[in-house]
């Protein structure tokens, strides 16, 4: 009997190439498929073919051009010099137009170029999404990862879009750069009265802490029960076998509850979306309605007075 007890994936598949059930859909695909042993360590050894099709190529197309935009910003502040850009490069940033111009275009060394890229990369996140969604669509599927990803894209519009025009300044929005941006972020929380106060980033961490939390559980105890065919999944839920007894076993043993093998993805799912979703609700939330968490909370009674 095959060993499962490991790190790395180790029965690797590797055939004759598997292209699926949908033929109709091969002339969208690139590449015939090929096998690489290491990446069959981390997952399916299988590599491609890959569907493109039209969403696919506008999202990396402008996934590029904002990409491009942004490195050829931090190439022009180092004045083309490669040892200043690889020395400043988790320093660079791309900043969006200061306050005075509001939500009107800047010159484009004024947050300009920042306002280019911030477009080219909504289509590219948005185009990806649909992306997921027809993906999903394609082969009969739920739509669980494509609302999933809707979650975090929240998110992301709300730092980057919706609260920006609430509060009527493209200079609210996130700068592109590594250390910038968490500048930015340590800024933002001293600018509204610390962030910790704010609930829904509390809620936040408490999910997101909460799915690495449930990940490990969940992976370990599959891991644990792989001996027994415990990754096989789909049959675990219909045929009663030791693997998934034994799972739900030991965790009613510990903790006196268990979820099953299919409510374990669901929490999974709502722990993750969670996360995203509730931390939009926070951040649209700052500025806009709430100018002070601390004295929020000191009003509400939990900070001291
Ligand atoms: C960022 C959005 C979705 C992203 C998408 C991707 C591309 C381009 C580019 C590959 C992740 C689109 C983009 C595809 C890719 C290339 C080249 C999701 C994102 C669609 N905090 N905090 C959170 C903690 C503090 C602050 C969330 C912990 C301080 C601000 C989370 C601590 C301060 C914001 C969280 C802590 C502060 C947050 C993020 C501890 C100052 C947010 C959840 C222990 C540092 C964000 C409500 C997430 C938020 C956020 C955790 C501390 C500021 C739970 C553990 C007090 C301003 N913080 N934080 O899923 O939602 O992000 O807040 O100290 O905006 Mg915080």
């Amino acid at each position: 009997m095959a060993e499962y007890l490991n790190f790395f994936t180790q029965v690797q598949v590797q055939g004759p190439v598997e292209t699926g059930i949908d033929h109709s859909l091969d002339a969208a695909r690139f590449g015939k498929g090929r096998f690489s042993s290491l990446l069959g360590l981390l997952g399916n050894a299988q590599l491609g073919p890959i569907y493109l099709g039209p969403y696919g190529l506008v999202s990396l197309a402008s996934g590029f051009i904002w990409f491009f935009i942004v490195g050829m910003s931090f190439w022009a502040q180092v004045h083309y010099s490669p040892a200043l850009f690889l020395k400043n490069l988790f320093w660079l940033a791309l900043e969006p137009p200061g306050p005075e111009y509001g939500l009107g275009f800047a010159p484009l060394d004024q947050g300009g170029w920042w306002l280019i890229a911030s477009f080219f990369l909504l289509v590219s996140v948005l185009s990806w999404w649909v992306r997921t969604y027809e993906r999903a669509n394609a082969l009969g599927m739920g739509k669980h990862v494509c609302w999933a990803f809707a979650s975090a894209i929240w998110l992301f519009l709300v730092l980057g879009l919706i609260r920006p025009v609430l509060m009527g300044a493209w200079s609210e929005a996130v700068p592109y750069g590594v250390f910038p941006h968490l500048d930015w972020t340590n800024l933002f929380s001293i600018t509204w009265g610390n962030l910790f106060y704010n609930p829904f980033h509390a809620l936040s961490i408490a999910f997101l802490y909460g799915s690495a939390l449930l990940f490990a559980m969940h992976g370990a105890t599959i891991l644990a029960v792989s001996r027994f065919g415990g990754e096989r999944e789909l049959e675990q839920i219909a045929d009663r076998g030791t693997a998934a007894e034994r799972a739900a076993l030991f965790w009613r043993w510990t903790m006196g509850f268990n979820a099953t093998m299919e409510g374990i993805h669901r929490w999974a799912w709502w722990f993750a979306v969670l996360t995203p979703l509730c931390g939009g609700i926070g951040i649209l939330l700052t500025g806009t309605v709430v100018d002070n968490w601390y004295v929020w909370a000191q009003t509400h009674g939990y900070a001291p007075l």
